[in-house]
């Protein structure tokens, strides 16, 4: 097989260091000086940007011999969905030759729809570089008669225009080396060494990617390691290069406890809320990531623009993904939509950039965003007598209500039993989502969700109706789903309000994981009046969550009674990830 891979002097330097002193790593870094904090202040504040799959594989466009790839599944997998012989993909891609692109094309697509970042995959799972690389010729530049290097053109672009470039980089699967993760239809799966191909290639190319192309906004890895310590590596190799740029979650295994900067929900996932830490979601414009011509599956923009305010919403994210074609256009209609998201974004981009979550509800006529003092109405649905109803508002007082679009023109604001009342225009100034400006008194303040529940059901208490107090966070994880932790002391805590309606007495479950090392860790239950001195088991590894019985409380009251959980102590580690705390009536 025709492979060239260089081993890089000063590289195998680099790792080597990186391996043996990972425990000094903030003595010795420049990392220690930006904090992860400093490092997401672009992120948080931009919120929306564009993922660009472009590979081999677009010029196949979900076809192979005949075959096509089935619908919902991604076309980028064509190689490995039809167990396509490397030599056979390799001459495939030595045709590869995109002769209509055009960077300043993408990078103004990805202007005009507002987005602020562009993460371009430098190499799938199928082991092809899209950029020059020396440690292996199997890449866009030597191997293919189009013979430029892609990513340097877009990042040139991406300086001019103004957008910030950041990489996609698989770097644990590749179906093009013997040591890689994936092909076991070439290779044979008892031969691999994955550590040999992750010094051999994969942080090599990190290291090109990190030093020959500028700053780079982050990078986005896929699939996760094997180990922690193989991540730690990642992670120490890119704080090392370039101490600015942000590292995915997606670096460590999905089974493992989340490192990085920020957190990747599931491709195409979005969280029902709740999530207190950065947080992304990677998200398809039709069906697909990489190109299939038989995928018209496109999103209308009105579509478009409430995911992306869904997910503002809560606080996160919204990656949208293209796939251009072989060619290296960008598909017709996906221009045509982005365009008109675009044109919404021009109107209403300051009710989507710089803003946090929402402690606000999903309300039926849509969602809100909120930045200072002023809360944003995004009406999806425009209420059928004109009149817009925002509950949970309570005691805030709002100043004034406009029209984003018409500032000028204020709106008559109405109290009817708690609830504020907004009459809007009989016409619907856009049919995507309206946005109504609140001007508040003062910061948002919403009371915390009160847990009610019938004569005899249990109370479930958990992330979503708890509230963080100190370090504790909200958090998500593929395997580890929603959990709380990064809790240390005392300070740190979860609390919940009770509504009690059945007095008696109540058998206390708590659900959560624990490392061998956190056992015997000290915690206090007080439910109402009463205080229970707990100590945590183990219960295997991240995510291995037990059920752990608690004993008996009594709740000897009917009305409000508080549920608190804290550590007892104060440790070098977390208290427990927890999951949830159940009262199941012992009568
Ligand atoms: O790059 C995109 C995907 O190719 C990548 N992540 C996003 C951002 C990805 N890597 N792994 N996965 C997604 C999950 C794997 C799903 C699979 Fe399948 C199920 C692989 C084989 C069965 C999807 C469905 C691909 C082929 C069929």
């Amino acid at each position: 097989m025709n492979r060239t891979r260089v081993g890089l002097v000063g590289m195998v330097c680099v790792i080597g260091l990186s391996l043996g002193s990972r425990l000094h790593a903030q003595t010795r870094s420049q990392s220690s000086e930006v904090t992860s904090e400093q490092r997401l202040q672009w992120f948080q504040h931009d919120k929306f940007g564009l993922f660009i799959h472009f590979g081999p594989y677009s010029a196949l466009a979900g076809e192979w011999n005949g075959q096509r790839m089935p619908m919902g599944s991604g076309a980028e997998w064509i190689m490995q969905r039809f167990n396509i012989p490397v030599k056979d993909y390799r001459e495939m891609a030595r045709h590869f030759n995109p002769a209509k692109f055009n960077a300043d094309a993408w990078v103004g697509l990805a202007k005009a729809t507002g987005m602020k970042y562009l993460v371009f995959t430098a190499k799938h799972h199928d082991g092809f570089a899209m950029y020059r690389s020396q440690v292996s010729d199997y890449n866009i530049v030597d191997w293919t008669p189009f013979k430029r290097d892609i990513l340097k053109e877009l990042a040139i672009a991406c300086r001019k225009q103004g957008i910030r470039l950041c990489i996609y980089y698989s770097q644990r699967e590749d179906w093009d080396d013997p040591d890689g993760y994936g092909n076991n239809w070439d290779y044979d799966r008892s031969k691999k060494n994955l550590d040999r191909y992750l010094e051999m290639k994969s942080k090599p190319q990190l290291h090109e990617l990190l030093t020959r192309y500028g700053p780079m906004g982050l990078v986005w890895f896929d699939r996760g390691l094997d180990t922690r310590g193989q991540a730690e590596d990642f992670v120490e190799l890119v704080r090392d290069l370039q101490p600015r740029c942000l590292v995915n979650g997606r670096v460590g295994s999905y089974g493992q406890d989340l490192m990085g900067d920020y957190q990747d929900m599931g491709d195409r996932g979005m969280p029902v809320g709740g999530i207190e830490e950065p947080w992304e979601t990677p998200q398809i414009l039709n069906d697909t990531w990489g190109y299939s011509k038989f995928d018209q599956e496109w999103k209308p923009p009105s579509v478009v623009i409430h995911l992306l305010v869904e997910t503002v919403s809560k606080g996160g994210n919204y990656l949208l993904n293209v796939g251009p074609k072989g060619d290296g256009t960008m598909p017709a209609p996906a221009v045509a939509i982005l365009h008109k998201v675009g044109v919404w974004m021009q109107q209403n981009g300051e009710s989507i950039y710089g803003t946090t979550a929402s402690p606000l509800p999903e309300y039926t006529w849509g969602r809100t965003t909120v930045k200072g003092y002023k809360v944003y109405l995004h009406v999806f649905n425009w209420p059928a007598d004109n009149v817009l109803r925002v509950s949970h508002l309570g005691n805030n007082q709002v100043k004034a209500a406009y029209l984003l679009a018409r500032p000028a023109e204020k709106l008559v604001i109405r109290h009817e039993h708690g609830v504020v009342l907004l009459p809007l225009p009989a016409r619907i100034p856009d049919v995507n989502d309206t946005v109504v400006v609140l001007e508040m008194a003062g910061p948002l303040k919403v009371d915390p969700p009160l847990v009610t529940v019938g004569s005899d059901a249990p109370y479930h208490l958990d992330y979503m109706n708890g509230i963080t107090a100190g370090k504790a966070v909200k958090r998500f994880n593929r395997k580890g789903n929603f959990f709380i932790s990064k809790w240390t002391g005392p300070d740190d805590s979860i609390t919940w309000h009770l509504f009690v309606s059945q007095t008696g007495s109540y058998k206390v479950h708590i659900k959560y994981a624990a490392r061998e090392e956190w056992q015997g860790s000290k915690y206090s239950l007080t439910v109402g009046s009463q205080t229970l001195a707990c100590v945590v088991q183990k219960t295997g590894e991240d995510f291995d969550y037990k059920t752990v019985d608690l004993g008996t409380v009594s709740l000897p009251h009917a009305g409000p009674v508080t549920v608190r959980i804290q550590p007892a102590g104060s440790y070098e580690h977390d208290l427990m990830q927890f999951q949830s705390l159940d009262l199941d009536p012992a009568y």
